[in-house]
């Protein structure tokens, strides 16, 4: 079942760290300006003139208020510091593949929501309601016609219960407390069991008090590979990409820029992105230098692929798309709602980069 996935989904910011290969590497363009653009501010202070304010010139720079060029250079430098950063560490991962126990040939996916604390962005530790201490949960991939048995524990201090979004599930496995089920009280167990039914990108979140228990990161990607996979595309990194916007702020993949996650890339390769958007805002994610193709959208094939570099992402909407990687450098990939992405402090949420490793920079 994992043939695809785990070389290429995790091509992280482990790596990274690793070999450094983003500031030594991948990032030069992008830092690079910026370094350019911005030298030893002390050097440059008395001669460079500040044309949105004239006649500042005669006030001392080291009294009274900023100049305007003295203000750029600040904003500048927390731009800079921010993207210097980038990919920041951080305690915990999201999205990691949880990996079943067979019994009797039935998939067991074991999973118990808790409460922990989430570290977003360096230094930023926020309360959340996790499954198996993650943000999001674990990633659990199936293929379509797998036996399936999720065994839910409910550590939490509410009722819970967990909806398999986008399954075609029998109606009792459809995990809406009243409608099909009791809630999971706290302290207790629930178990839900069917045969998956059709392929895709799909989703799993709580669907009680759900406003507030899958924006504390009760969610997580819930994929089905095809029976058949002749029409399956062939891709040499898979990542999976959800968005949220709930008391985290606003994440990728369970983090704040610039703790999120570059995508990672050689030229020529082809990259597939499972956008999930598990938020309650729409976010239009757009990726600088290259189209996205998209082949998919909420698991189902779309009739003809089509072409953009700005995908609308609704709340609950799964799209697919493959990019083919042909335009070497660090490109930015961001939601271009810009509130959500950039402030005078900088860049920030749902940020991060395509890098794109040419022959000398691999
Ligand atoms: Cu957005």
């Amino acid at each position: 079942m994992s043939d695809v996935m785990p070389t290429s989904e995790l091509p992280s910011r482990r790596s990274f760290l690793r070999t450094g290969t983003l500031a030594a590497v991948a990032l030069p363009a992008a830092v690079g300006a910026i370094t350019a653009c911005n030298p030893d501010l002390a050097a440059r202070q008395p001669t460079v003139p500040d044309d949105h304010a004239p006649g500042h010139d005669a006030a001392p720079a080291a009294a009274g208020p900023k100049t305007a060029r003295e203000r750029a250079d600040e904003m500048d430098r927390h731009h800079e510091a921010g993207i210097k950063a980038f990919p920041a560490k951080t305690e915990g991962k999201g999205n990691q593949p949880l990996a079943p126990k067979m019994v009797g040939g039935v998939k067991v996916f074991e999973l118990t929501c808790s409460e922990v604390q989430w570290e977003t962005k360096p230094g930023k530790r926020v309360k959340a309601w996790a499954y198996n201490g993650q943000v999001p949960g674990p990633q659990i991939r199936v293929r379509e016609g797998d036996r399936v048995r999720v065994l839910v524990k409910n550590e939490l201090p509410e009722s819970t219960a967990v909806h398999f979004h986008g399954l075609e599930v029998p109606n009792d496995q459809d995990g809406v407390p009243f409608i099909t089920q009791p809630p999971i009280k706290p302290g207790e167990s629930y178990t839900y069991e069917f045969t998956v039914p059709n392929a895709g990108s799909h989703m799993y979140h709580s669907h009680h008090n759900a406003a507030v228990q899958v924006g504390n990161g009760l969610l997580g990607a819930f994929i089905v590979e095809p029976r058949d996979r002749s029409g399956e595309p062939k891709v040499d990194v898979d990542y999976t990409m959800i968005l949220n916007d709930g008391v985290h702020d606003f994440t990728l993949n369970g983090k704040d820029f610039p703790a999120t996650e570059p995508v990672v890339c050689k030229k020529g390769e082809t990259v597939r992105v499972r956008f999930m958007n598990e938020g309650m805002m729409i976010h239009p994610m757009h990726l600088h230098g290259m189209h996205m193709t998209v082949i998919a959208k909420d698991g189902w094939p779309q009739p003809m692929p089509w072409k953009c570099d700005t995908l609308n992402i609704a709340p609950g909407e799964r799209w697919d798309v493959l990019i083919k990687a042909n335009n070497p450098g660090t490109w930015a990939f961001h939601c271009h709602i810009l509130s959500h992405a950039e402030a005078p402090q900088g860049m920030f949420g749902m940020v991060t980069v395509l890098v794109v490793q040419d022959a000398t920079t691999a």
